[in-house]
């Protein structure tokens, strides 16, 4: 059994980890680069571990000075967290090797997903819709030319080694193809060191629907639902929901059934989930799937009541799920919004710094997911989400509604953040009758930008207080120079009625 676990990864996630590691009795080991020392996850844990200088590859990615780290504290498992080594086989491999449990798939089962096309065949294999398209690599511009007239334009061309956005290009016009299928290729060389890539027909309007699944290593597989991630930016998602408005019972049992299927089909162990591209026809096919435990787990918590960290270590430890799928139902409705500490008014850029002042949103129905305090520095390594905030209501209506209360009432100064970016989409029309797809940041770019007016933090507006506080003074004492020569201190302070020296 499980008695103590490292966590390898910092921020939000590490402290999550560890926080149903308590609740289990099993003793949590922190690891941290030279950066971050003062960080909440370190404090949080049992014992931690330095294990080297701020940049990842030296530290967080470093697989030999994490396995130092495990074996000098004792740990018998390994949770990954996501981002960092969640999806490496080669780090699950290791662990394997060194007889420490990895609290995730099996390195096949990584490798397997993280090749796209290999997915991409596995699934067709075993009847999981795929988006029309390759199912080999394209290997000249005469092959695409082929295969694009079958599908009919507009494509996209991916990498296979690529996923979550990386290495993609969308072709409109024949002409364009050579060039884009040539591009496409020395990009892919160049980030992945593997230049094979694929086509797929363009799906218009899509809409990113995930889902949750769990498996134990005695073949149960279940799903737990679905999460709409379609309010994104750059391929990096902005706010979350569970159920999707989208969705109607049917697709969803439908849909759900081919999660299992895909996750059988690789074996898969675990906490996992199965990405879909889902047309405004309701018409789906699988996109990749995600081998690990993801950022928006929160909202699946909520509307399914079960801790799937606590299941991802019964899982590691050999123990057969607690639930069957018909035990499994949703209840209500959970939104999570992405606090990022970036600029919206500036393009996003990263905003790292020391928070000053954080009053965070408390009540019924909120969970604040994060890792950062009042005086405490965000470093500029790492991804900048300082938060999430994961709202549940027993309607989709009053869950926004409760997200707005929270967003109001959360105050973090020092830094620039994503709160009132995160505001307007819960005011949007569109984002609050279910009408939105991936393309909805794009399409309301402008009303979510809008700046304010006046931007001042609460510090600004206490500098200006107390200068105008001080100026009206100043001009009072030196027009009203004191007549009487003070013969105490406190006569004097009475003679003066009530105007006091700064
Ligand atoms: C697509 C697509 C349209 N057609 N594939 C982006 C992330 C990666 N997982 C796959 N992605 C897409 N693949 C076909 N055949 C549109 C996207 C896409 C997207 C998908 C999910 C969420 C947001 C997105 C934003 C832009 C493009």
């Amino acid at each position: 059994m499980i008695k103590k676990v490292l966590v390898a990864n910092r921020g939000e996630i590490a402290v999550r980890v560890m926080r149903s590691c308590r609740e289990m009795d099993i003793r949590s080991v922190a690891v941290f680069s030279e950066a971050d020392r003062k960080s909440m996850h370190v404090r949080y844990a049992d014992e931690a571990y330095c294990i080297g200088p701020p940049p990842s590859s030296e530290s967080y990615l470093n697989i030999d000075r994490i396995m130092a780290a495990a074996n000098r504290s004792g740990a018998d498992a390994i949770h990954p967290g996501y981002g960092f080594l969640s999806e490496n086989a080669d780090f699950s491999d290791r662990c394997r090797k060194e007889g420490i449990i990895f609290i995730g798939p099996s390195p096949e089962s990584i490798s397997t997903m993280g090749d796209k096309l290999t997915a991409r065949k596995t699934m067709i294999a075993s009847g999981v819709p795929v988006v029309p398209g390759t199912s080999e690599e394209i290997r000249d511009a005469k092959d695409a030319k082929r295969i694009a007239r079958q599908l009919g334009l507009p494509v996209m061309i991916k990498a296979s080694a690529g996923g979550g956005g990386k290495g993609m290009r969308l072709v409109h016009y024949e002409n364009d193809l050579i060039a884009a299928v040539r591009a496409a290729k020395s990009e892919a060389r160049a980030a992945f060191g593997d230049d094979t890539i694929y086509l797929e027909k363009y799906i218009n309007n899509p809409h990113h629907i995930e889902f949750q699944i769990l498996a134990d290593s005695f073949g149960n597989t279940i799903h737990l639902f679905e999460r709409e991630c379609s309010i994104q930016r750059r391929h990096q998602k902005v706010v979350e929901e569970t159920p999707s408005p989208l969705m109607n019972p049917r697709i969803r049992e439908e849909m759900g059934l081919h999660a299992i299927a895909a996750a059988k089909a690789v074996n898969y162990q675990g906490a996992g989930t199965i990405e879909f591209i889902v047309d405004d026809d309701l018409h789906y096919f699988f996109l990749e799937m995600n081998t690990r435990l993801q950022v928006e787990h929160p909202i699946t918590e909520r509307v399914v009541s079960v801790d799937l960290v606590k299941e991802q270590i019964r899982i590691a430890n050999g123990e057969p799920l607690a639930l069957k799928q018909d035990e499994i139902r949703q209840n209500g409705h959970a939104i999570e919004c992405r606090i990022y500490a970036e600029d919206p008014d500036n393009n996003f850029m990263p905003s790292p710094g020391v928070i000053r002042h954080m009053t965070e949103p408390l009540g019924l129905g909120i969970r604040h997911d994060g890792y950062v305090y009042e005086g405490y520095e965000i470093p500029h390594y790492y991804d900048p989400l300082i938060s999430k905030l994961i709202v549940w209501g027993t309607t989709r209506d009053e869950a926004i509604r409760r997200m707005r209360r929270a967003l109001l009432a959360y105050k973090i100064t020092g830094i620039k953040t994503t709160i009132k970016f995160l505001e307007r989409i819960m005011d949007n029309t569109d984002f609050k009758n279910g009408k939105y797809t991936t393309h909805f940041i794009e399409d309301h770019k402008k009303e979510l930008l809008e700046t304010e007016r006046c931007d001042l933090q609460c510090e600004d507006v206490a500098i200006i207080t107390a200068f105008i506080d001080y100026m009206t003074k100043l001009k009072k004492v030196s027009l009203n120079p004191p007549t009487v020569k003070a013969s105490s201190k406190w006569k004097d302070f009475g003679r003066r009625k009530g105007i006091q020296r700064l």
